[in-house]
């Protein structure tokens, strides 16, 4: 074993000290169940160090990159992100409802990711904290310095019993995926009558909001089609309320009266029968109860978990297999030289890409004081914000912390349907998310609200 440790590490031009766990590592992912050690060796496994590994290129992990390379210099930060496309995902709601198309959402990761960080473009397969190693797919082991888990939250249409196959039948329809979104406005369109139904999964999500702001941007296009005394729009939800903070949900509860949108707390979607067109719910607080629905038109929004492979390295998460953090430095509660960032972390805030903007301004002083050595200061309070988008003109913009207590940027009352801020949504958002967030500039809003409240705020 010795003598076929050392070729292989001559093999490779391994000066950093490739460990005996290197090869464990690859005998176990290996396919091939005869691939003996000797054939390993003849494979080349590149070993790369760096300053910083950033797992993930989506929102939080494009983002930090832009603060971290012209920091730390040429090839010093490497970004392990796999997708070919880098989506603005909060268009999908406009793209469910026509006032946008797929392409209007996405750019090519090559075209966002900083020019000067290294790109693999590959899944992050195993996490070795302990060692400061990270391995990807297609067999780099990445040292680093200080790692940035950014990998957003896993979309498991499969937990739903049937709801992959229905996706592809008429009258089933997701704006979470943009293998599905696209679909959801052909739907709309060939709607004629009966029950429309909307779902909120027994999982975290990510935008908790969106479940709903396509309900009634459907609602508000069968009104303009005619369609809509023929339609009869249900929202199924798994939790107890319709959102999370009293401010919304009240002013919420109140459209759903105005627009006859019926609202069934605390069920669950488990089964979709797309021959019958049939959605089953559980009941969450009977379970053994189920109600059958018809539906003509069905958008589900899947459950969601942690990514497996960070769920599967248990030293880095909580029970619930998100990345565990401290919620106020964003530090890992082990390792001092991890942070996280965003969906998969276990903040205890409404996932959102608004909350990642926040975020990146306490990652950046945080991970500065690290890596000087210096005492870390910046604290997060959980700022969130979710653009509640109501119909085709109008949105309420929720914003709030971890207290679920309202922390509005526009010294507006928020909880009201407004159109400047549906034009904020749509219009002024995205150029903030292109050109200001993900080049390292936007950190939220805060500077805003602090001016526009003559600073009498937090
Ligand atoms: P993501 O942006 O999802 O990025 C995660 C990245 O990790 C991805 O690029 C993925 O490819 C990569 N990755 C996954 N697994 C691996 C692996 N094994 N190795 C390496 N990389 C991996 N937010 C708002 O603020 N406002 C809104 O109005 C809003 N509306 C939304 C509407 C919808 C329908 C959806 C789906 C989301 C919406 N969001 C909204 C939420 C927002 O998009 C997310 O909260 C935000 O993108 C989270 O950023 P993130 O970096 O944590 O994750
Ligand atoms: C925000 O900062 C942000 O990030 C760019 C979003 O998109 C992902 C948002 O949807 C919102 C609402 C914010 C918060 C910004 C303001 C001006 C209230």
């Amino acid at each position: 074993m010795k003598i076929v440790k050392v070729i292989f590490k001559r093999m490779c031009g391994l000066k950093t000290g490739a460990k005996a766990e290197d090869f464990r590592f690859w005998s176990e992912v290996s396919s091939n169940k005869f691939q003996s050690n000797y054939v390993l060796c003849l494979q080349i496994i590149p070993w790369r160090s760096c300053k910083l590994v950033i797992i993930g290129g989506g929102s939080g992990g494009c983002s930090i990159a832009a603060k971290y390379v012209p920091k730390l210099g040429k090839k010093k930060v490497i970004i392990i992100e796999p997708a070919q496309k880098h989506y603005y995902q909060p268009m999908f709601t406009l793209i469910g409802g026509g006032m946008k198309k797929l392409e209007d959402s996405c750019k090519d990761m090559e075209s966002v990711l900083p020019k000067d960080a290294m790109w693999l473009k590959d899944f992050a397969i195993k996490f070795d904290p302990a060692n400061n190693k990270v391995y990807t797919k297609k067999g780099d082991c990445i040292e680093y310095e200080y790692m940035i888990v950014a990998m957003g939250i896993q979309l498991d249409y499969d937990k739903v019993k049937g709801l992959e196959e229905a996706l592809k039948t008429p009258g089933v329809c997701s704006n979470y995926s943009p293998l599905y979104v696209s679909k959801t406005y052909e739907e709309l369109k060939k709607f004629k009558e009966g029950n429309a139904i909307f779902t909120f999964p027994n999982t975290p999500v990510k935008c908790a909001g969106a479940p709903q702001k396509i309900m009634y941007i459907a609602e508000h296009y069968f009104r303009k089609t005619g369609k809509r005394d023929k339609a009869n729009i249900i929202y199924n939800t798994s939790l107890g309320v319709i959102f999370g903070v009293k401010k919304y949900a009240d002013a919420l509860m109140k459209v759903c009266a105005k627009r006859d949108i019926k609202v069934n707390l605390r069920h669950n979607l488990i089964e979709v029968n797309p021959d019958r067109k049939e959605a089953v719910f559980e009941n969450l607080d009977d379970p053994k109860s189920k109600i059958t629905l018809k539906y003509s038109l069905l958008h589900a929004t899947p459950p969601m978990s942690s990514p497996k492979i960070l769920r599967d390295c248990k030293e880095l998460v909580d029970p619930a297999g998100f990345l565990d953090v401290d919620k106020d430095t964003l530090l890992h509660k082990k390792y001092e030289n991890i942070f996280g960032i965003g969906d998969c972390t276990n903040l205890p805030t409404s996932k959102t890409g608004a909350a990642v903007a926040s975020q990146l301004r306490v990652v950046r002083l945080n991970l500065d004081a690290k890596m000087s050595n210096k005492k870390m200061e910046a604290s997060y309070l959980g700022y969130t914000s979710c653009p509640l988008v109501t119909g085709y003109n109008s949105c309420i913009l929720a914003e709030f912390d971890y207290n679920g207590q309202p922390m509005e940027t526009f010294p507006v009352d928020q909880s009201k349907e407004r159109l400047s801020m549906f034009l904020m949504k749509k219009y002024f958002m995205p150029q903030i998310y292109w050109s200001g967030m993900l080049r390292g500039w936007w950190e939220g809003p805060e500077i805003f609200r602090k001016i526009l409240h003559l600073g009498l705020t937090k």
